[in-house]
């Protein structure tokens, strides 16, 4: 009687998948899966009869680590012990999220096994949980995918067991009601089940998944943020992220390959909501199994991975570099997070490629290992001790990125198009309206140290009070700048005023 309506739902779907399939004839069954692959079949076509061999506990892997190939010929009864563990955990720098967890990470741990293997399941539910839980495994032929026989209470552990009949890469999620939050709180992962014969070795396999995240608070407010119920209904998600935090994939965490080897992603999509145009910019994918299927194809700059489901890709590496894992609605990579990164280490081939890198305009503060004076400001900015240096220090980082790509690193601007930073007379003759040029932007003419510019600053009101506070204090205290401090109330206060003369230039 726990059975939720869309629970019920997706019952109904799965019953329908089956009754449409057909029973291979014995004889077909014994030919084993090349003659299965030329005809159609059904699932039953994956029964490669009753689990042989002593059990095997299965081999889980947090992300980005994918368990080792099974190596095995014959179908075995596979024991998963999968926990759910409700966390605090980062979302991105200084800021924190109570993710819902299949094993302890975002995304949950990875399950691999061979088709026609027979899988007992055991899903725990740890005694510290405040939800009931339960799993759906897109891989399971039977009503709700397994979330029927799994809703565990905090503390309780229940059983199924069923048999991958299909080969492919499939999602799991949660299914408990409200559906929508279990996914949105991270309870998610993938589940692989090899095709009889294994998949071709490679030289490294990675576990990637993205989702999407709904917080009260804006991308990036520091401090513990809820879950934004309303954001999540509307489809507009405060962050984008690849493992379920900014900085799962970047930095000292990017991923590492070398040059001359092959790589395969299994990526997927927990959602809730969008779904992923998947690149990774720099590199072409060789093959790419969309949806997760069993057809290849080949030659493929973005894959279209749909919430729920998932992508296997494989690349050749040829030129050292960092490569960068996007969801190319791009805004999402910028401005939501989502963005990984993949590190080629190794000789450079200037015949394929010349050099001339461009990391720190296009990946700004991603490309370094993350904002750790960001969190220190932050944190000093709750316990009321923030002092001028933290500020400088953390305003120097959020800088790079934000306003370098235009101003320059060292603050000169370029000539014509982008006014200087350093030693501006314009800013030096009132500071405190520098706040308004950030939050508000600035266009039409203005004269800075003698030279007149005539263009547009867009405005950067996605940037938190703090943020502006502390960037535009490492702005004033550098490059001969008059010095001062600009504190995050006074942005608040410009903030809330609204633009103090509107854009001369739109009218
Ligand atoms: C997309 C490019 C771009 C970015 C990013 C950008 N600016 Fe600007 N900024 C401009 C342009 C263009 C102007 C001049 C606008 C005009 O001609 O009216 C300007 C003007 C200014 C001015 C006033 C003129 C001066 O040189 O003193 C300040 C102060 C300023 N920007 C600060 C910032 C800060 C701080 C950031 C980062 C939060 C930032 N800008 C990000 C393009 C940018
Ligand atoms: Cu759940």
């Amino acid at each position: 009687m726990r059975m939720s309506i869309p629970l019920a739902l997706m019952a109904a779907v799965a019953l329908a998948g089956c009754t449409s399939s057909t029973s291979p004839t014995p004889a077909a069954q014994a030919a084993g899966p090349m003659l299965a692959a030329s005809t159609t079949g059904g699932s039953a076509k994956g029964d490669f009869g009753p689990p042989q061999g002593a059990p095997i506990q299965a081999v889980l892997t947090s992300p980005p680590h994918v368990p080792p190939p099974t190596n095995r010929d014959y179908p075995a009864k596979v024991i998963v012990d999968l926990e759910v563990i409700e966390k605090d955990m980062p979302i991105s720098e200084g800021v924190s999220y109570t993710f819902w967890t299949f094993g302890g990470t975002v995304p949950g741990s990875f399950i691999r096994v061979r088709q026609g293997d027979t899988v007992e399941f055991h899903l725990k539910n740890a005694p510290d949980s405040k939800m009931p839980h339960n799993i759906d495994l897109h891989g399971v032929t039977g009503p709700g995918g397994g979330a029927a026989s799994s809703f565990t209470a905090p503390g309780h552990e229940s059983q199924f067991t069923f048999k991958a009949l299909n080969q492919g890469l499939y999602v799991y999620h949660c299914a408990t009601a409200p559906v929508g939050m279990h996914i949105a709180n991270g309870m998610y992962g993938l589940i692989l089940v090899e095709p009889p014969e294994g998949l071709p070795p490679v030289d490294h396999e990675f576990y990637v998944m993205q989702g999407d995240f709904y917080t009260t608070g804006k991308y990036r407010e520091k401090g513990l943020q809820p879950f934004d119920m309303e954001k999540a209904i509307d489809e507009h998600p405060t962050y984008v992220l690849f493992n379920g935090s900014e900085g799962a994939l970047t930095g000292d965490n990017a991923l590492i390959a070398q040059t001359n080897q092959t790589v395969r992603m299994f990526v997927g999509n927990g959602g809730p909501n969008l779904v992923s145009s998947f690149h990774v910019i720099g590199e072409i994918f060789d093959k790419v199994q969309p949806e997760g299927g069993t057809h290849w194809q080949e030659n493929v700059q973005t894959t279209l991975i749909p919430a729920g489901g998932a992508v296997t890709v494989e690349f050749h590496t040829e030129v050292p570099g960092s490569y960068v894992l996007v969801d190319h609605s791009i805004f999402r990579a910028f401005n939501k997070g989502a963005l990984a990164i993949l590190k080629v280490e190794g000789e450079e081939d200037k015949s394929i490629y010349s050099g001339k890198e461009v990391d720190a305009v296009y990946l700004g503060d991603r490309s370094e290992p993350n904002l750790k004076a960001v969190t220190a400001a932050a944190k000093a900015n709750a316990a009321g001790t923030l002092t001028k240096d933290e500020q400088i220090a953390a305003g120097k980082q959020l800088f790079t990125g934000t306003c370098s790509v235009c101003h320059q690193a060292n603050g000169e601007g370029m000539a014509g198009v982008f006014p200087p930073l350093a030693k501006s007379d314009y800013l030096a003759a009132d500071p405190k309206h520098a706040i308004e040029v950030v939050l508000h932007g600035l266009s039409g003419p203005v004269k800075v140290n003698g030279t007149e510019y005539n263009s547009v600053m867009p405005p950067m009101s996605q940037l938190t009070d703090d943020e502006v506070a502390n960037i535009l204090t490492y702005v004033l205290n550098s490059w001969d700048n008059p010095g001062g401090r600009i504190t995050k109330e006074e942005v608040a206060t410009v903030r809330a005023s609204g633009p103090e003369h509107p854009n001369q230039a739109e009218h």
